[in-house]
């Protein structure tokens, strides 16, 4: 239910179930979680990317799934989450590398918040967000309701939850939910552009940036302040700060290796 492509760096993670909008079963939540763990033991793979098969990004849970669907017997939806849905959110935050959502088509559901969990979003002009839950008696889960506000502030994150409206890609950008939106024409070679960018970068750098970033929110300036400290004493010592500087002085590219 997933390719996993790894090249020059780059791995690729393709959610491929798209005739179901590349929603999730259990099977294919397993898979992705598998890959998952072979891109984070992997030194050579510098970077993940996130897309989705055919016309979608991912359209969350798939609703026709016996596991979720309602039933007269009492349904637990919580053991779904614990299992898959939590675990995949926290993966791809504590991935030490970057990762970039490529939000080729829809995202609904889980799969908007998915999309979210990404470091880096970008998203074809045609694709579109749709926090919707609450059209079927839910709320946002997969942290929806932790990185909406935070990303577009308390009232557009009520507004997104309440009303369940599909959001236009160039809406989310000129919001602040996402990165960048492009023209589905440059879509392609713009994920690719930024990938190369990022897995010729210095991937420690890149893991300790992430970790300050997503710590902040929960910290002091005072507990801020230490952690940057330490994350810097730590690269200090790196061969791509190394590398770094050097290339500054020499006033060329710096060939950094991620080490
Ligand atoms: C689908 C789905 C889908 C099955 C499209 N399932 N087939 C966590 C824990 C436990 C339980 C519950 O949930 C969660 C988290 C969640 O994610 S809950 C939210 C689940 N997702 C949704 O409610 C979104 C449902 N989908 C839609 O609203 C629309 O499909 C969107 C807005 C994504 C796209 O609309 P369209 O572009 O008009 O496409 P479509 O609706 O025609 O979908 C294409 C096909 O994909 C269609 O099948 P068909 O056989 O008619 O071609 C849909 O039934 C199927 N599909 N999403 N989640």
């Amino acid at each position: 239910h997933i390719r996993l492509d790894v090249e020059a760096g780059v791995a690729t993670l393709t959610l491929n179930r798209p005739e179901r909008l590349n929603s999730f079963n259990v099977e294919m939540h397993e898979e992705v979680a598998d890959a998952l763990a072979v891109v984070r033991d992997d030194d050579a793979t510098r970077v993940l990317v996130l897309t989705g098969a055919g016309r979608g990004f991912c359209a969350g849970q798939d609703l026709s799934d016996r596991a979720v669907a309602p039933s007269d017997t009492p349904r637990d939806l919580g053991e779904s989450i614990d299992l898959y849905y939590g675990p995949l959110v926290k993966a791809l935050r504590s991935l030490p590398k970057p990762v970039i959502g490529a939000v080729n088509g829809v995202a609904a559901g889980a799969g908007a918040n998915i999309a979210l969990a990404c470091d880096v979003v970008i998203a074809a002009r045609s694709a579109s967000f749709i926090q919707a839950f609450s059209k079927i008696g839910l709320m946002p889960d997969s942290a929806g309701t932790f990185f909406l506000p935070q990303l577009v502030g308390p009232a557009r994150a009520m507004g997104l939850a309440l009303l369940a409206e599909k959001l236009p890609a160039e809406q989310a950008e000129a919001w602040g939910l996402i990165w960048r939106c492009v023209d589905d024409a440059d879509f392609a070679a713009t994920v690719e552009s930024v990938a190369r960018q990022l897995a010729s970068g210095p991937t420690l750098a890149y893991a300790r940036i992430k970790e300050a970033i997503y710590s902040a929110k929960l910290n002091t300036l005072s507990a801020q302040l230490d952690l940057e400290r330490d994350s810097q004493r730590e690269l200090g010592y790196s061969a791509d700060y190394r590398e770094g500087v050097a290339a500054f002085m020499a006033k060329r590219a710096p060939q950094f290796t991620g080490k």
